[in-house]
């Protein structure tokens, strides 16, 4: 049966895979197996033989199956989609999957964290990696995108710099996916570019909820040429529908302990429950001529463009829904590179851009060990592959024919160039001029309005997660003077904020003497640097998560508290009510035993309450009946359960106290509250399943965090 999300590049997927069902063991030359279980030995106690080409062929692959991890992004979880375009594009590109209304175009997305190794946590306070790789009919297309839409650098030539301080030291590999250490604060103190970048890292960007919760950036300014040759700068965006969702910092590191996959599992699993990750894609597109309007150079990684001057226009949706069938095949060995363009699409000059279209492929072939990666399933494009490369390491292709030069006159001149009316790529043609020069330009070097705007635009809770997370990290700082370097860069961004770090990491707000090594010598240091620039008073709403979509509960986690005796119709009304929003309910009791309902019932949990914790789930409902709350309350499970309750409450997440559970909730730091919280129902809360749904949808209330905690 063909699946509905078949699509032309599963199909040709297909034709590489392979099922072991009903099958019998091989040897790699197809050699059926009789005994799998011993080697060949000169006697039953003897030693093994040279000639076991079994057991060596066994040994041999087992001994090369690991492959280096990526430099960075080596973390990572992908998925199988569709881009359908809705609105054309046709007047600013001619990309042919941007100007097909209703086109589907299949893709591959991996997200990744940056800093960790492979089998790091995913809930490192980090960058996510959201690299998009359209298999379009034009060839493959990549996007290789962050969740933060500014970089920490201008110049690729700062990028081994910054990966070599934000990973783990040199000389005793410590600490292990965390910017919270010596050398990574180092080099960003010595480096006001990285500012902007740094509120965004410090933000509760960087500990999303879900990767299906979070933004997608293409970070520098791309090129759109339409097929009069007319040129737009753009800017590319994902919005996900579900809006933009983080977890709290205690939190982020109790789930590393839980579950260290907990993002890929939860990628996973939404996507095998039909819950598919949805996404707005959209663009800010910047007539050519305009490239000079604002305060801000566009070539600049370290800059966005305000949604308030440009807005985004939505113009389609991305869709995951395949997971892939083999991890490594797919989404270990896919290969990204934002060289991957198409007619219509081309490079600016921002030189971090630039950088980046030498170090892709570069680092593919030394992670993948050959120039023939194209030639790896996932990285196939749809289209065929014509040209007169040849040989090399693992070489699929068999190419026929005599002729691998052009011009030639044996192969008939074939492959021919392509037109430009047959699609064939063209660099787009500009006027080039200026003198061979190692220089940043001047226009580069405002290193703190942009990192005022992201400040000024958060709400309180977002504001404070932010200094707590400036504290956590810089306490982690063991030289001091990196510390005080640091508070003065924050000094330059938000006086109150800078006093606020300094007093918990034990330093002064200094003026700093601005050891920048990045800025030109004949710049003016005492101009670009004032904290007096800009206005402290710019805000931009889009900059903030406290708006962002809240009206679904679709996917959410909720954990569901139960024992014998529970309320059989109550815990599966609300169940029924709640997966009929989207929601996944599971059920958590004293063991994994089977639960007795009050009505005979049986209801099986998912966990037991020594086997998960609290922050593994978005909102808490602790069960109705008065012979549950007893055994809930028994010396053997009483603190598990409070410890549920109190962590939950603790995150800022909804809880809902069925009847009977007085004790349990006056037991839990929630009979302490003397605060109206909208979050927290109770067995006399009028309506109060609606209530429950509500206060989910609105993710946290990160506005009581305060109250909640005291
Ligand atoms: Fe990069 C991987 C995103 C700057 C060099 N990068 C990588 C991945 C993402 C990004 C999402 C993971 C791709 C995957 O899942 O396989 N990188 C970015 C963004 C940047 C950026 C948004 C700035 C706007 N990167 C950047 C620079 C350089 C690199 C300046 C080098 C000069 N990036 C690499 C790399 C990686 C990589 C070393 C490691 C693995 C890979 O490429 O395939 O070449």
């Amino acid at each position: 049966m063909k699946n509905e999300n078949q699509n032309e590049k599963l199909d040709q997927l297909n034709t590489h895979s392979t099922s072991n069902e009903n099958e019998k063991l091989t040897t790699n030359q197809g050699l059926k197996i009789n005994n799998n279980q011993d080697s060949l030995k000169d006697g039953e106690r003897g030693s093994t033989l040279l000639e076991d080409f079994i057991l060596r062929e066994k040994i041999t692959h087992f001994d090369h199956e690991r492959i280096p991890e990526r430099i960075v992004h080596a973390r990572g979880s992908g998925a199988h989609g569709v881009f359908k375009l809705s609105e054309s594009l046709a007047e600013y590109t001619k990309a042919k999957f941007l100007t097909e209304t209703g086109k589907e175009t299949p893709v591959f997305v991996r997200f990744s964290t940056v800093a960790g190794s492979r089998g790091s946590t995913d809930l490192a306070r980090d960058v996510r990696g959201f690299a998009v790789k359209f298999y379009t009919e034009e060839g493959n297309y990549d996007l290789v995108a962050n969740n933060m839409p500014v970089f920490f650098i201008q110049d690729a030539m700062k990028f081994p710099d910054l990966v070599h301080a934000v990973k783990p030291e040199p000389d005793n590999e410590m600490p292990q996916a965390a910017s919270a250490h010596d050398t990574f604060w180092d080099f960003i103190s010595l480096m006001p570019e990285s500012m902007h970048m740094i509120m965004w890292l410090m933000s509760d960007r960087a500990i999303p909820r879900s990767l299906r919760m979070m933004e997608g950036f293409g970070v520098h300014s791309f090129k759109f040429i339409n097929d009069k040759g007319k040129v737009h700068f753009v800017k590319f965006h994902f919005k996900p529908k579900l809006g933009v969702h983080s977890v709290a910092w205690d939190e982020a590191q109790k789930i590393s302990g839980t579950d260290p996959d907990f993002h890929r599992r939860d990628l996973w699993e939404a996507i095998e429950n039909g819950a598919f990750p949805e996404w707005d894609f959209g663009v800010q597109l910047i007539p050519e001529e305009d490239e000079h309007k604002f305060d801000f150079d566009l070539l600049d990684p370290t800059k966005l463009v305000p949604e308030e001057e440009v807005p985004v226009q939505i113009v389609g949706t991305l869709t995951l829904n395949k997971n892939p069938n083999n991890f490594f095949a797919e989404t270990e060995q896919i290969a990204f590179h934002p060289g991957h363009i198409i007619p219509g699409i081309d490079f600016s000059n921002d030189p971090l851009l630039q950088g980046r279209l030498f170090s892709y492929t570069d680092t593919q072939l030394s992670r993948l060990g050959s120039p023939n990666f194209h030639e790896i399933p996932i990285n196939r494009s749809i289209n065929t592959v014509h040209n007169n490369q040849r040989d090399g390491h693992m070489r699929q292709q068999i190419v026929k024919g005599k002729t691998s030069y052009e011009p030639n006159s044996i192969g008939g001149g074939c492959p021919f160039q392509a037109m430009m009316s047959e699609g064939g790529f063209t660099s787009h043609q500009e006027r080039v001029s200026g003198d061979k020069i190692r220089k940043r330009s001047q226009s580069f070097v405002d290193h703190y309005s942009q990192a005022k705007l992201f400040y000024n635009s958060q709400s309180l809770p977002e504001q404070t997660h932010l200094q707590n997370a400036l504290i956590f990290e810089l306490s982690k700082v063991t030289i001091p003077e990196i510390r005080e370097r640091l508070v003065g860069q924050l000094a330059f961004i938000n006086k109150d904020l800078a006093k606020k770090v300094a007093g918990k990491v034990g330093v002064q707000v200094k003026k700093l003497k601005h050891p920048n090594q990045s800025l030109p010598a004949d710049s003016n240091i005492e101009e670009l640097q004032s904290e007096e620039r800009e206005p402290d008073t710019k805000s931009s709403a889009a900059l903030s998560m406290k708006d962002t979509v809240k009206d679904t509960i679709k996917s959410r986690k909720i954990g569901f508290i139960i024992a014998n005796g529970a309320d059989g119709k109550a815990v599966n009304s609300l169940k029924t009510k709640l997966e009929g929003e989207g929601a996944a309910v599971e059920l958590i009791a004293p063991s994994l035993a089977a639960v007795k309902a009050d009505d005979g019932s049986l209801l099986t949990p998912k966990h037991s309450l020594t086997s998960i914790a609290s922050v593994c789930f978005d909102a808490l409902y602790i069960c109705a009946g008065a012979k549950s709350a007893k055994e809930l309350m028994s010396p053997e499970n009483k603190h598990h359960v409070l410890n549920f309750v109190n962590e939950a409450y603790k995150h800022c997440k909804a809880l809902y106290f069925g009847a009977d559970s007085k004790e349990i909730y006056n037991s839990s730091n929630v009979g302490q509250k003397k605060h109206e919280d909208p979050a927290v129902i109770t067995w006399d809360t009028a309506d109060a399943g609606k209530q429950f749904i509500t206060a989910i949808s609105n993710h946290r209330v990160w506005e009581l965090e305060q109250e909640r905690n005291t």
